[in-house]
């Protein structure tokens, strides 16, 4: 039996503290879910992979596993390839698809390249860049998760932010904590003007440093056009301010800034209409979904074809997910602009030997070790699974997070 083929994928659900973070959709719960991967060759050589959790995710990587043991780790196509054909019959959306085979292509180069003895950017065609820049990504927040059932509240070293002088706080603390040097607010939270006040708040007290704002589609087109006009000159790009391709595409025919998504153009058939009617400007990619490591590279030349910038998108994640996407964001000529992660929120609970991953002046050193350059602490993920299993949970749920406290409550996209 080949020393490179694939003896076992062992796929292991995680939750960790996450603050109570407001988005368009609700707040944060106290946990967030996570999917850590093993993949597991012959000579022993493991490869770590990293995934969004919940059931439907856990499920299809269950499948996965099945699917590719006995397959060469070196056949990283092929075995997208055939997670792909697995889930076809019950999956029907090729992004959805791509969330299963981007964790395993991931497993796969870190396994390659600990057999190799070279960094995964190395695999990528080398890195053009020994530090990646990323953006503090600010979010209204409460200052606690309230007491619930029994539960006491649980308090963050961040404090509330709920109005423009609590956000250019939290901005403060991130470049005091980190270094970082470019901003991006998760809006969709207050009415239009008021975000619009905490932006001209941010570019106050941060001159000249490159502003986002992301209502993730809590606006209408006009709404969207509006916020747009007003924000003229402070902005380096408005983030999905409304729904779909033709929506972005009539905001983006009077807005004075790039619009940037990671919402309207997440899977290959995508571009080519997006591209067509003008919608976006920028592309926040995301290996986890866009296929992995190799497919973001690949996507990073179609966008330099179309004069379409890239940046890059982020989810509650801990170390292997900001290991993978710092390797390939070195390895991009063209990313153009700095990097989104929530990894400051969500960094107390690494399950990567050594702690938490540098920031520091708001960049993070491409790891240069064998693979991905991290190594998993098996105490820590046993703790975590744990705290999976405990909490009962089975996926994300913003809203209902949100009702609990406030029972009027209600998800309506566009809100204004
Ligand atoms: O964590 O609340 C959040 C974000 O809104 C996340 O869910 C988004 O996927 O960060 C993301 C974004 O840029 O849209
Ligand atoms: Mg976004």
């Amino acid at each position: 039996m080949s020393a490179t083929r694939i003896r076992e994928l062992i796929v292991t659900p995680i939750a960790f503290s996450d603050p109570p973070l407001l988005n368009s959709n609700g707040c944060h719960e106290p946990l967030a879910l996570r999917i850590i991967l093993q993949l597991v060759l012959e000579d022993g050589t493991v490869g770590l992979g990293e995934s969004p959790g919940g059931a439907a995710r856990l499920e299809r990587l269950e499948i996965a596993a099945q699917t590719v043991v006995g397959m060469d780790v070196f056949d990283a196509t092929a075995v997208s390839a055939a997670i792909d054909t697995a889930l076809r019959p019950t999956v029907d959306s090729s992004h959805e698809r791509g969330w299963t085979s981007s964790a395993v292509e991931v497993a796969c180069l870190d396994a390659q390249g600990k057999l190799l003895g070279r960094p995964v950017s190395d695999l990528l065609g080398g890195r053009v860049r020994d530090t990646v820049p990323f953006a503090a990504y600010l979010f209204y927040k409460w200052a606690e998760h309230p007491e619930l059932d029994g539960r006491p509240a649980i308090t963050d070293d961040w404090g509330a932010a709920l109005d423009p002088a609590g956000i250019v706080e939290q901005a403060r603390l991130m470049h005091e904590r980190y270094g970082f040097e470019s901003f991006k607010l998760k809006g969709g939270v207050f009415p239009p003007d008021e975000e619009i006040a905490a932006i001209r708040a941010l570019a106050e007290a941060f001159p000249g440093r490159p502003l986002r704002l992301d209502p993730n589609i809590a606006w209408t087109v006009e709404t969207s056009r509006y916020v747009a006009e007003q924000l003229d000159g402070v902005l380096e790009y408005l983030e999905d301010p409304t729904r779909g391709i033709e929506g972005m595409a009539e905001v983006a025919r009077t807005a004075p800034m790039p619009l940037a998504t990671n919402m309207c153009v997440i899977a290959w058939e995508h571009l080519k209409p997006a591209i067509e009617q003008g919608a976006i400007q920028v592309l926040l990619t995301d290996h986890h979904y866009w296929g992995g490591l190799r497919r973001t590279r690949e996507l990073a030349a179609v966008c330099e074809a179309f004069g379409v910038k890239l940046s890059m998108h982020s989810n509650s994640h801990l170390g292997i997910s900001l290991a993978a996407m710092t390797h390939v964001a070195a390895a991009i000529p063209n990313l153009d602009h700095s990097c989104d992660t929530h990894y400051p929120w969500n960094s107390g609970d690494e399950v990567i030997v050594g702690g938490p991953l540098k920031i520091e002046n708001g960049e993070v050193r491409v790891p240069t070790g064998p693979g991905l350059g991290v190594d998993l602490d098996h105490d820590v993920l046993e703790r975590l699974h744990r705290r999976y299993l405990d909490s009962g949970m089975k996926g994300r749920d913003d809203t209902g997070y949100m009702r609990t406290f406030q029972p009027e409550y209600e998800l309506r996209l566009p809100r204004w």
